[in-house]
C-alpha cells in the first residue's frame, strides 16, 4: 500500500500575543481589596464549589449528569468486569481500554461465577426500555458501576463516558465519581466520512479512526470506497477493477487549479482485499459502529472505465485512472448505459451488500457529468429506445436499477443529494452536501435526510484564514462554525417535517491529505464539534463551555493518541 508522506503542515504552536493591560496604584488597592473579598467568598464556599466542580467534563456533553449522593468508587489496581452474554466482546473491549487508559487490571468474571462483593464491580447490561436507540445510563455509587443500554452501541457510548471519569495515565488508584448519568443522542445519525481513494491509508489507520469515532459517540462510518482516482475494494467478479483500477500512474502535486500543472510521476494505489474489509468491519462492530460502503456511479467511475472500457461512453478509448483531481465537466468518467454495464453493477453491488452487514449501501450519485452521455450516439439511441427524456432522468434510470438489486437484497439505498433530481423510491436516504433549501426540498418530497453540507461540515477546507495553513481545498469552515451550525433548517423546525432530518456527518475528501497525519490535522478538533453537535441537546450547547473541555479533555487525548491536531483552533473563529 503506497503512502507519500504528508506536505508541509505547519507548525502551529504559535499563539497569539497576550493582551496588556496597564492599572494604576489607586486601582491597584481597590483590585487587591476586591480579590481578597473573593479569596474569602471562595473559602466559604469551597465545599460547595468542590462538589459542583466534581462534575467532570465530558465530551460530547451529556442530556443529566449528577452527583447521586452515594460514596465515590475508590479503585486500588482492581476492579472486576461483568456483562451479558451478548456484550461479552464490548466486556473485553472495555477490559483492554481500561488496562492501557489508566491501568487498570479488571478481572473479566466469567457468566456463572459470582462477583467478589469486597471489589468494585462494573457491570454491563443490557435493558430493552431505554429510548431512544443508543440512550444508555450510567449509576455509579457504593461498589458498583452499571451501565445500562438497550443496543451494544449505547453500551459503548456508556463505556466512553465511563472512561472519561478516570484520570488518563497509569495510576496506582483512583475515584471512579458517584454520579448518575441519562444520555441519549439529539440524532440518530452521527457519522463520519473518510475518502480513501484520492489517498489510500493503512489498516492500522482505518482502525484508528474508527477508534476516534467509538470515542466521540458517532454511530457509522461511510467509507468511501471508489473514484475517479482509484478502485480501493477487491472485488471477485470483475478482478481488473484491482488489477488495472486500483492503481493510478501519478499524481498532481499542489492544488488542482495550479497552472501549469506538476505531477510526481510516481505509481500510486492499491486496495483492500476482502479479509482487510471483514477484519475493519469485525473491528468497528465491537464498537458499535455501522459501515456503510460507498460505491460511487454513475459519475466518479473513471477507474472503473479504465478497467472495462466496454462500461465507458466509447469502448474503443483507452482510459487512464485519474491523476488529478476535480475531473467533473473535465474528463469523461460515466457508466454508459447498457447491458454489460448493468449486469456489472448487479454483480459488483451484490458482492458489496452480501460483504457489508449494514442495512444501507451508499450508490454515490454525485457530481454526474451530462457532457458525455449527450455526445455518444449509443447512449442518445438507448435513451430513446427506453424513453428517457433527458440525461438528468437518465441519471436516475442508474441510480433506480441499481436501487432496486438493492432493495431485493434488503438493504435500504443512500446518495447525495444530486440523484433525488427524478422520483425515485422514497426510502432512498439522501445526503444533502448543499444548503438547507436543498434539505427542505428533500424532506419535502419525502426523503429522510442526512446533513453533510459543504460550509461547515467539509473537513477538506481550511480552518483557518493563515495563508501558510496547510494546503486545503478550498473555503472555510472553522470548528466554531462546526459547533454552531443546527442541522434541522429553521424552515421546518418543530413541523412533521423535522423528524426526516435524521442527522449529520462531515466529509473528509483526501485530495490534500497524503497522509494519516494530515487526517488528523484536518479532522481534530473539528471532529469533536461535530460530535457535540450531533448529540447534545440544543439547549445545553454552549461554545465556550465546550472550548474550555477541548483543552480539559481532549487535547491529553490528542496527544495520548499520538495524533496530529490543528491548534489554533481558538484564534479562528465563526465569521460573525
Ligand atoms: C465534491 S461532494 C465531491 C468530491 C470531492 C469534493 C471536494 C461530493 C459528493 N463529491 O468528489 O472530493 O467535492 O470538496
Amino acid at each position: 500500500m503506497a503512502n507519500r508522506l504528508c506536505r508541509g503542515i505547519p507548525d502551529h504552536s504559535r499563539k497569539a500575543g497576550p493582551g496588556h493591560t496597564a492599572i494604576g496604584t489607586g486601582h491597584y488597592l481597590c483590585a487587591m481589596f476586591v480579590y481578597r473579598c473573593f479569596v474569602l467568598l471562595f473559602l466559604i464556599w469551597c465545599p460547595i464549589l468542590s462538589l459542583g466542580q466534581a462534575i467532570p467534563g465530558i465530551i460530547p456533553k451529556p442530556v443529566s449528569i449528577a452527583r447521586n449522593g452515594e460514596a465515590d468508587i475508590s479503585l486500588h489496581g482492581q476492579v472486576q468486569l461483568f456483562g451479558d452474554s451478548q456484550l461479552h466482546r464490548q466486556v473485553i473491549y472495555l477490559y483492554d481500554m481500561l488496562r492501557t487508559h489508566c491501568g487498570l487490571s479488571a478481572r473479566i468474571i466469567a457468566g456463572d461465577s459470582l462477583p467478589n462483593p469486597t471489589i468494585p464491580l462494573i457491570r454491563l447490561q443490557l435493558a430493552d426500555t431505554m429510548r431512544p436507540a443508543n440512550a444508555y445510563s450510567l449509576t455509579i455509587g457504593g461498589n458498583t458501576g452499571l451501565l445500562r443500554a438497550t443496543d451494544i452501541t449505547g453500551i459503548v457510548h456508556g463505556m466512553q463516558t465511563l472512561l472519561q471519569l478516570l484520570p488518563l495515565g497509569k495510576k496506582d488508584s483512583m475515584i471512579l465519581p458517584a454520579l448518575i448519568i441519562k444520555d441519549h443522542p439529539r440524532f440518530a445519525y452521527r457519522g463520519m466520512h473518510l475518502d480513501v481513494v484520492r489517498h489510500m491509508f493503512p489498516v492500522s489507520y482505518i482502525r484508528k479512526y474508527i477508534d476516534y469515532l467509538a470515542f466521540h459517540k458517532f454511530n457509522t462510518f461511510h467509507w468511501h470506497l471508489t473514484d475517479d482516482q482509484g478502485w480501493r475494494i477487491e472485488i471477485e467478479s470483475y478482478p481488473k477493477l484491482n488489477s488495472i483500477g486500483s492503481w493510478r500512474d501519478s499524481t498532481l502535486i499542489g492544488h488542482f487549479r495550479d497552472t501549469p500543472a506538476r505531477y510526481d510521476g510516481t505509481r500510486y494505489g492499491g486496495y483492500y482485499t476482502s479479509t482487510e474489509v471483514r477484519e475493519i468491519i469485525d473491528y468497528a462492530a465491537v464498537r458499535g459502529i455501522t459501515i456503510i460502503p460507498e460505491i460511487d456511479i454513475p459519475g466518479h467511475s473513471r477507474a472503473t472505465i479504465a478497467a472495462y472500457p466496454a462500461f465507458s461512453t466509447d469502448p474503443s478509448a483507452r482510459w487512464n485512472v485519474a491523476t488529478t483531481w476535480g475531473m467533473y465537466n473535465r474528463q469523461n468518467n460515466v457508466l454508459a448505459p447498457n447491458d454489460q454495464t448493468i449486469a456489472f453493477l448487479k454483480a459488483v453491488f451484490h458482492e458489496v451488500a452480501d460483504l457489508f452487514p449494514a442495512p444501507y449501501v451508499h450508490l454515490g450519485g454525485d457530481e454526474c457529468s451530462k457532457l458525455w452521455w449527450k455526445q455518444s450516439p449509443a447512449t442518445q439511441a438507448f435513451m430513446r429506445a427506453k424513453g428517457i427524456a433527458n440525461e438528468t432522468a437518465l441519471q436516475t434510470w442508474f441510480v433506480e436499477q441499481v436501487g432496486a438489486f438493492l432493495r431485493e437484497k434488503g438493504k435500504i439505498v443512500v446518495g447525495w443529494h444530486e440523484i433525488m433530481d427524478g422520483n425515485l423510491d422514497r426510502s432512498t436516504i439522501i445526503m444533502n452536501w448543499s444548503n438547507d433549501a436543498k434539505a427542505i426540498e428533500a424532506v419535502r418530497k419525502g426523503y429522510r435526510v442526512i446533513q453533510t453540507p459543504g460550509k461547515p461540515f467539509y473537513f477538506d477546507h481550511y480552518q483557518s484564514r493563515n495563508p501558510s495553513d496547510s494546503l486545503a481545498i478550498h473555503g472555510y469552515n472553522p470548528m466554531e462554525a462546526v459547533y454552531r451550525y443546527e442541522p434541522v433548517p429553521t424552515a421546518i423546525a418543530g413541523t412533521a417535517d423535522e423528524a426526516r432530518i435524521l442527522g449529520g456527518q462531515a466529509n473528509v475528501w483526501t485530495e490534500y491529505m497524503g497522509s494519516p497525519e494530515k487526517v488528523d490535522y484536518m479532522v481534530l478538533p473539528r471532529m469533536t464539534a461535530l460530535a457535540e453537535n450531533l448529540w447534545t441537546p440544543r439547549a445545553l450547547k454552549n461554545y465556550e463551555d465546550f472550548l474550555q473541555r477541548v483543552k480539559s479533555v481532549m487535547l491529553p487525548r490528542y496527544q495520548y493518541w499520538g495524533s496530529l491536531w490543528f491548534r489554533d483552533f481558538e484564534q479562528w473563529g465563526a465569521d460573525k
